[in-house]
């Protein structure tokens, strides 16, 4: 993984849409309603209201962030999917190809209850709410993101694991025609995969991921299911999941496989122990390159040390 801080971070004019208009913006489709929504647009009425009743979700005002939020032209122009492209400010560009509806969600392995669901029925099924959460990438760049999505442990709890089922793998859509990052990097073991215990799944904190900033997720941040899950590097937060398997042994992931040295399988955010290239004791924070001190477990410690007490990582 290439290190890319985003050093003079600049914004064209005409996309520095400020917060303050974005919301009053949001307010106004609010108020509209369905049938305001739905007149408006004509032939997309049925997409828009269906939009208009998911989002924005109600934020859950248990998890508060120590950080202002990160802009939103920012955290949806400068993105990790190296299915389309390493360059992070051309990933918004290279998705184009990518559909993303319909959607399905495979379920498999050891489960009581095993099944595919169609997305637009599981974005119903389970409630959605909104969350303020930091988010560390492993190479030390933060921003702190409003998520729309729901706990990981509603859909396990469906789908019931069996007793020896100890991991959830997540995999990736393997879409050589419309990812041209798969083509141009046939050095990585595609599709991207990855893994947690299921223990660490159930976690409170852990969500899918279906929208951010109040709509559903664009394709460059992982549309239109993936993982959240904030004490942990961002390369564990798998984009764009189209399965998901309960396992007994633990799955290889994709940057584990590719460097075990350097993305550890838990992968945890820890100031203490240093990337081999590069110090894990601060953080930049994006767009503005102020420095702050890493967190342990990204400052979710009071949720998820009990899971790691007495382990080694
Ligand atoms: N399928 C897939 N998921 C992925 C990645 C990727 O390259 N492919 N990159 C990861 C990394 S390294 C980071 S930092 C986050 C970035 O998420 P964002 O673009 O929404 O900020 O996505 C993660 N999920
Ligand atoms: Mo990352």
């Amino acid at each position: 993984m290439l290190i890319r801080f985003p050093r003079g971070w600049e914004l064209p004019e005409r996309e520095a849409t400020p917060e303050s208009l974005y919301f009053s913006r949001r307010c106004i489709v609010r108020s509209m309603g369905f049938a305001g929504i739905g007149g408006l647009l004509g032939g997309n009425a049925l997409a828009a209201t269906e939009g208009a009743a998911l989002y924005p979700a109600k934020r859950n005002p248990k998890y508060t962030l120590d950080r202002p939020l990160t802009p939103e032209v920012v955290a949806t122009g400068f993105n990790n999917f190296y299915e389309f492209t390493l360059d992070k400010q051309r990933v918004r560009d290279e998705v184009y190809r990518f559909t993303t509806d319909p959607w399905k969600v495979k379920v498999k392995g050891l489960v009581n209850n095993p099944r595919v669901y169609d997305f637009d029925d599981l974005v119903r099924r389970f409630p959605l709410e909104e969350r303020l959460y930091r988010f560390r990438c492993v190479e030390a760049w933060a921003m702190a993101v409003p998520w729309t999505g729901f706990p990981m442990s509603a859909l396990i709890r469906e789908v019931d694991p069996l007793p020896s089922a100890k991991y959830m793998r997540m995999v990736t859509a393997y879409r050589p025609e419309e990812m041209p990052g798969i083509g141009s990097q046939p050095h990585y073991d595609w599709p991207y995969q990855e893994a947690m215990t299921i223990e660490e799944a159930m976690n409170e904190l852990a969500l899918f991921g279906t929208g951010i900033y109040g709509k559903p997720l664009p394709k460059q941040n992982g549309a239109p299911f993936r993982a959240i899950i904030p004490w942990k590097y961002g390369l564990k937060n798998i984009k764009s999941i189209v399965e998901i398997e309960f396992t007994k042994k633990r799955p290889p992931t994709l940057w584990n496989k590719a460097a075990p040295t350097e993305y550890g399988w838990y992968s945890n955010v820890n100031p203490q122990k240093p990337h081999p290239r590069w110090s894990q004791a601060e953080e930049q924070i994006i767009p503005s390159g102020q420095r702050r001190p890493t967190l342990m477990y990204n400052g979710y410690e009071a949720f998820v040390a009990e899971l790691y007490t007495g382990k080694e990582y």
